[in-house]
């Protein structure tokens, strides 16, 4: 039997490159291996404040991109979080489960809440619904970027402690990292992770850029003063357009650097834009195409959340009888 992969986007903010060299380009790569579900998670999208109709636009957009990159509605289960009720049952109940202080650990509540004089305590207990996207799938591989990793572990932390209460009810799923490009950085500041959230018109390259705008950005993206074109950690800025030139060309990081031997940064910014202008042009028509009939996702979403409710529910029942409700 094929193991079971989970993994969620949220419909925020304009969709990234890092969004798809650190997860959906993966999840799309391995759909034969593994038998899929992948969310839309719309409810983590209002842990902070979403304007409705920009909220629905987004939720169109990203299920759109999804599919563009080569998510494949005969291999996967794809649907929109909020439309499996069982999703939010299931994350009240992990909440009673888990201890305040795991919670208080989470590095993205620490960022995110950061400078900010309110914050939703839905954004504290965003971990308890991921928790539950997961573990109401008997989930085993949650491939995520790093910025996911400790969340996912929280997850595991929080079905074996049930489990260790109740016996054996959660499977323990476990996080999958890529190797290169968990995570991307910002062009504008590379010591900072790429993000929607990030403000900034020159802090992430979106995967519906055109291309001007793919190569005014990159253009103008962050290096230093140094001069030689190699793989140096301690210069984030370069190391991080090396990174994303190696993720769209598929080249080895030997040919790369002998490639650019003697070469300036102007060159490097050029051919960048080059390689991920032609490598997102595929996703931008695919994603056109899907999108010129509106009626064409809300049918695939329909028979997605199809899919997905008799697997949620199953798992659901179980938890509630394990723990004497009903
Ligand atoms: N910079 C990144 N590099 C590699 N992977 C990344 N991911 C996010 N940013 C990078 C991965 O993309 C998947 C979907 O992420 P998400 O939309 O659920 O939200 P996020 O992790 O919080 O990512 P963002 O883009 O930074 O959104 P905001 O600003 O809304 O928080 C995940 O697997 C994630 O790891």
């Amino acid at each position: 039997m094929k193991k079971r992969v989970f993994s969620g986007i949220q419909p925020t903010g304009d969709t990234h490159i890092g969004n798809y060299l650190g997860a959906t380009k993966h999840w799309a790569a391995r759909q034969d291996e593994y038998d899929n579900i992948f969310c839309i998670v719309d409810l983590h999208a209002i842990t902070t404040p979403q304007e409705p109709e920009v909220l629905k636009a987004k939720i169109r957009e990203v299920t759109g991109l999804l599919l563009a990159v080569g998510i494949d509605t005969e291999r996967s289960i794809v649907f929109i979080q909020s439309h499996v009720p069982a999703h939010s049952e299931l994350a009240w109940i992990l909440n009673c489960f888990t201890p305040m202080g795991w919670m208080q650990r989470m590095t993205q509540y620490k960022e995110k809440s950061k400078n900010q004089e309110s914050v939703s305590t839905g954004l504290f207990d965003y971990p308890a619904l991921m928790a539950a996207d997961i573990l109401l799938y008997d989930t085993d591989v949650v491939p995520v970027g790093e910025d996911q990793k400790q969340h996912v572990e929280l997850t595991r932390d929080i079905a074996q402690r049930f489990n260790a209460i109740y016996g054996d009810t959660f499977v323990l799923p476990s996080p999958v990292i890529p190797d290169i490009g968990a995570r991307i950085m910002g062009l504008d500041d590379p010591e900072k992770k790429m993000s929607k959230s990030e403000p900034g018109s020159n802090h992430a390259i979106n995967l519906l850029d055109p291309p001007d705008v793919i190569t005014n950005k990159i253009k103008r993206a962050a290096t230093d003063s140094l001069r030689d074109i190699v793989y140096d950690e301690n210069r984030p800025g370069v190391y991080n357009l090396l990174v994303i030139y190696e993720l769209f060309t598929g080249k080895s990081r030997q040919e790369i650097v002998d490639h650019f031997a003697g070469k300036g940064y102007a060159d490097l910014k050029k051919e960048l834009a080059e390689v991920v202008i032609e490598g997102l042009s595929p996703i931008q028509k695919k994603y056109a195409d899907l999108t010129a009939d509106p009626g064409y996702l809300d049918s695939l979403m329909a028979k997605g959340a199809e899919q997905a409710i008799p697997l949620a529910e199953k798992v659901l029942t179980r938890v509630k009888d394990t723990i004497g409700l009903g």
